[in-house]
């Protein structure tokens, strides 16, 4: 059987990255609908060999619409993604919209794959947040065999998560003052160029951003598990794709970093690039951008604490962080359950 599927935010970063994944993938796709705002209405995107027209999804009636992908951001899933579902899609949503609602499942394909089966309350699964994506792709074979007490990470996160105005600020403004000329932040809140900036998404009460808050929250729910602990640093870097982690955790049993390099080697969807000699790690550069692994490197045993394992994740987070969990998720939802 082949499947009718719409694309809300067919023309941002992740939908252009969703569309030829699908493709690579042959998901098996009956007719494509790509959508987006009236700004991009009438346009054509690239799927496959064909050119599409896409349409407006303020009008977009999705009567027929087995699929619906949605990366429009926050405020379009809650306007728009409802009405999908009323419409019969199953909707594949990439924002933060539905992820902490407890009748919505918050799916990793490799960890838990299972939760999908709840979709039919809502008709909505929610894509987690890309730092979260990585992170748990590589913890949960370490928290099966040794439990995770708590987890204290420090993100190095590249500007393709911010969209594609994101990149064009850091490539702009990285050529302005190459030249000597001033380039004024206005997508981030400081220069990026040649600089980091400690905060991602809205400050929170407590003090934490909602980037740092979502690693929380989102790594409970996933891991099912509200005993976890879990202290994150959020930070831009002025990479273009790729996120990185420094991951620094603490587990119940203890685990040696030999145990944890033969859990990850044979972890579904992760690489293992460790070889404790320079360049022997995986960057964002070199492994990661454009690619599908997650890749773990710098493991090694805390010299500050009995239980205590390090990491270096790294992993494309506009491919396994958003478009392609959301196709593997839509894998997986047609092989079992439509
Ligand atoms: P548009 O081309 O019409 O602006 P990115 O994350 O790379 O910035 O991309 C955001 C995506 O979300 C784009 O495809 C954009 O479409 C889409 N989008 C933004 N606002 C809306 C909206 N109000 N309705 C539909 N799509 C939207
Ligand atoms: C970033 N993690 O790197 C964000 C982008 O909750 O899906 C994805 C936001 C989300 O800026």
């Amino acid at each position: 059987r082949k499947f009718k599927v719409a694309m809300v935010g067919a023309t941002g970063a992740v939908g252009e990255t969703l569309i030829g994944i699908l493709k690579e993938r042959k998901f098996p796709i009956s007719e494509f609908v790509p959508l987006a705002s009236e700004r991009s209405a009438g346009s054509q995107v690239d799927f496959g060999n064909q050119k599409v027209t896409v349409k407006d999804l303020a009008t977009y009636d999705f009567d027929g619409v087995d699929i619906a992908f949605f990366s429009a951001g926050g405020s379009v899933s809650r306007a728009h993604a409802a009405r999908a579902a009323a419409a019969g899609a199953v909707v594949i949503d990439n924002t933060s919209e539905f992820r902490y609602q407890d009748d919505i499942p918050l799916v990793v394909a490799e960890v838990n794959p299972g939760a999908i089966a709840r979709y039919t309350t809502r008709g909505i699964i929610a894509n987690p947040n890309c730092s979260t994506m990585q992170m748990l792709v590589a913890l949960a074979p370490i928290h099966r065999e040794a439990g995770l007490r708590r987890i204290n990470v420090a993100t190095y996160q590249s500007v393709s998560g911010a969209g594609r105005s994101g990149m064009e600020e850091l490539g702009r403004q990285t050529a302005a003052i190459l030249n000597f000329q001033d380039y004024e932040p206005k997508k981030f809140t400081k220069q990026i160029a040649f600089n980091v900036i400690p905060h991602i998404d809205d400050f929170q009460p407590n003090g934490y951003t909602k980037e740092e808050m979502k690693m929380v929250w989102e790594t409970r729910k996933i891991l099912e598990d509200e005993t976890i602990a879990v202290n994150p640093t959020a930070v831009r870097v002025p990479v273009f794709f790729g996120h990185s982690e420094a991951v620094h955790i603490e587990t119940r049993d203890k685990i040696t970093a030999e145990r944890a390099r033969e859990l990850l080697e044979s972890a579904p969807g992760v690489v293992v690039v460790d070889e404790r000699q320079p360049g022997g790690y995986p960057t964002p550069v070199t492994h990661a951008a454009g690619q599908d692994p997650v890749f773990v490197g710098r493991i090694r045993e805390d010299i500050s604490h009995p239980h205590g394992l390090n990491l270096w994740i790294v992993s494309d987070n506009i491919r396994k962080g958003a478009a392609l969990n959301a196709v593997q998720v839509a894998e997986l939802l047609v092989k079992s359950y439509l």
